[in-house]
């Protein structure tokens, strides 16, 4: 890949891949923009960052870098980038959720180079990583795997099970980003499962390096990768503390309202939501 951009060039990148996000779900009229717009700085930094080594022109290089995205509903945030990235065209974008695209609701691998595993039955992503972290393990490779699981979605009892497995076998190469904006779907996590917390806590028990970040500030998400790369003997989880909706107010403003997750901006609200995202800093 060549030389990541300057931190100027990448969130021009991520605005990009916002407005992309809620050009391409209004215009399918379904999708989750709230949930996609919180992990832009996450995967921007991953892509574009200079972070995963990947190559869009070979897009099943066995030397290439992981990414799994667990929260599969937040696909619209996955097609943004790898369409920013070059992995296919992006007048695509305007094909979601349509039949026959291959930039299906959710995810899917068999349909779309560059999505690397099928997603959306929530809790499943982590465990998908492990089975990629323990191969490369194997067969003697480098690559390091990424798997962002949303903080509604570590409800699943099966990414404990994941937590604790690669706690045991030690996975330095997986490093898991909690997308933590505080919301699920009808409610606020801390409504539905005030258990959660203390989430840190729950990680370092199950033997894993825990960072907690600003997960809207691309400097503070860059910083924190490049360390997570020096891992050596436990696997890596960052806890991002985000906003459901980052960088349009009509949803970052609102994300207590249920209606906002998995809605798509009312078409009258698309020229504001582009005009707020022209004006982040
Ligand atoms: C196994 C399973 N149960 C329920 C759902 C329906 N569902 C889709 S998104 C969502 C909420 C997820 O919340 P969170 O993980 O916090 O993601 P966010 O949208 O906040 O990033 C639910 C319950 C699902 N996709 N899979
Ligand atoms: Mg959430």
């Amino acid at each position: 890949m060549n030389n990541p951009p300057d931190l100027n060039q990448l969130k021009q990148f991520a605005k990009e891949v916002r407005r992309d996000i809620v050009n391409m779900t209004t215009e399918a009229g379904s999708g989750h923009p709230s949930s996609s717009l919180s992990a832009v700085e996450a995967l921007t930094a991953l892509y574009a960052g200079g972070i995963m080594r990947h190559d869009p022109k070979n897009p099943h290089w066995p030397e290439r870098d992981r990414f799994i995205l667990s929260k599969g509903h937040a696909a619209p945030v996955l097609y943004a980038v790898l369409a920013e990235c070059g992995y296919f065209p992006k007048d695509w974008l305007h094909t979601l959720r349509k039949l026959d695209s291959p930039l299906e609701g959710h995810p899917n691998m068999c349909k779309l180079a560059g999505v690397e595993a099928s997603t959306g039955s929530l809790g499943q992503g982590l465990s998908l990583g492990i089975g990629h972290a323990l191969a490369g393990r194997l067969d003697k490779k480098d690559y390091h795997v990424y798997v962002m699981i949303g903080d509604g979605e570590s409800d699943e009892g099966q990414i404990w099970e994941a937590a604790m497995t690669a706690g045991k076998y030690k996975l330095s190469n997986l490093v898991c980003i909690v997308d933590r904006n505080d919301f699920q779907q009808n409610a606020s996590t801390a409504e539905i499962m005030p258990s959660l917390e203390p989430l840190a806590d729950k990680w370092r028990a199950f033997d894993w390096d825990v960072r907690e970040i600003e997960g809207n500030n691309l400097e503070q998400v860059l910083g924190a990768l490049r360390e997570v790369k020096g891992a050596r003997d436990k696997p890596q989880c960052l806890i991002a503390h985000t906003v459901k909706g980052y960088g349009v107010h009509y949803l970052a403003d609102n994300p207590a309202n249920a209606h906002f997750h998995g809605i798509p901006l009312p078409k009258d609200q698309l020229a504001q939501a582009l005009k707020d995202i022209d004006n982040m800093p």
